[in-house]
């Protein structure tokens, strides 16, 4: 046991402090400093949500390291033999309650922010999405717009608009992924399955395939553009040209 239990606790709660500063300064800066610029509404609340909750992580792991480092430094046994029995944390009312109170705070917090963020996304959706067909085959995508008989291998997309992905796969199962876009849904045979996003900010997507797919998996990606939705149009109008 600590002879000045006092100065110990108050090293204990400076560390916790300190690491709290650090976690938080993390958290903000390591998504602004490595993660891609995002392109949709949905990965606009990523971001905010990735932020958020690693912001609400910081004191509970930073808590974790001090009380770590508080334990280590002060309840080492040091002697022959089995240590004599120490007190229960469990028998602790006043970390008892702090703990529950704490816990049941954050969960029910990180349970309403994702329902709200599940009402909002299903709020947006527009009665007129622009429909794109996707499909995986072993290794590449391929685009096509109904109605314009246009099948691409680039994705474009006109800013500002709804898409509705209909998604499939032409042999095993690929998982398509727009990362800066914030999409991510399973490519499977024999089944459509669909996701909604809408872009935001003109600029370069990036699609790869998340789900192992065979030999070539890592190289299973693709590109893709949101331009205005002049210069989408002037595109479709090209490409329905040249088919
Ligand atoms: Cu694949």
């Amino acid at each position: 046991m600590a002879t000045n239990g006092k100065a110990s606790l108050k090293l204990f709660f400076w560390s916790w402090g300190i690491l709290t500063a650090v976690g938080v300064v993390l958290s903000v800066w390591l998504p602004h400093r490595y993660f891609p610029v995002a392109l949709s509404n949905d990965m606009h609340l990523t971001y905010t949500t990735t932020i958020l909750f690693s912001i609400l992580a910081a004191p509970v792991a930073s808590g974790v390291y001090a009380a770590a480092l508080h334990i280590l430094r002060h309840y080492r046994y040091r002697g022959e033999g089995v240590p004599p029995a120490a007190p229960q944390i469990r028998e602790n009312t006043k970390t008892v309650i702090t703990w529950l109170t704490a816990s049941l705070v954050l969960t029910v917090f990180v349970l309403v922010w994702g329902l709200g963020a599940l009402a909002a996304e299903n709020n947006s959706a527009s009665s007129d999405p622009l429909v794109v067909n996707v499909v995986g085959q072993q290794w590449l995508w391929s685009f096509s717009y109904p109605g314009s008989h246009v099948e691409s291998n680039v994705l474009m997309l006109p800013d500002n608009r709804e898409v509705e992905f209909r998604v499939t796969s032409e042999d095993v199962t690929h998982g398509f992924w727009i990362v800066n876009m914030g999409v991510q849904i399973d490519a499977n045979p024999g089944v459509i399955t669909t996701i909604h996003t809408t872009p935001d900010k003109l600029g370069t997507l990036e699609v790869r395939c998340e789900q192992f797919c065979g030999l070539n998996h890592a190289f299973m990606d693709a590109v893709g553009h949101v331009v205005t939705k002049a210069q989408f149009s002037s595109w479709l109008a090209a490409q329905a040209m040249r088919s």
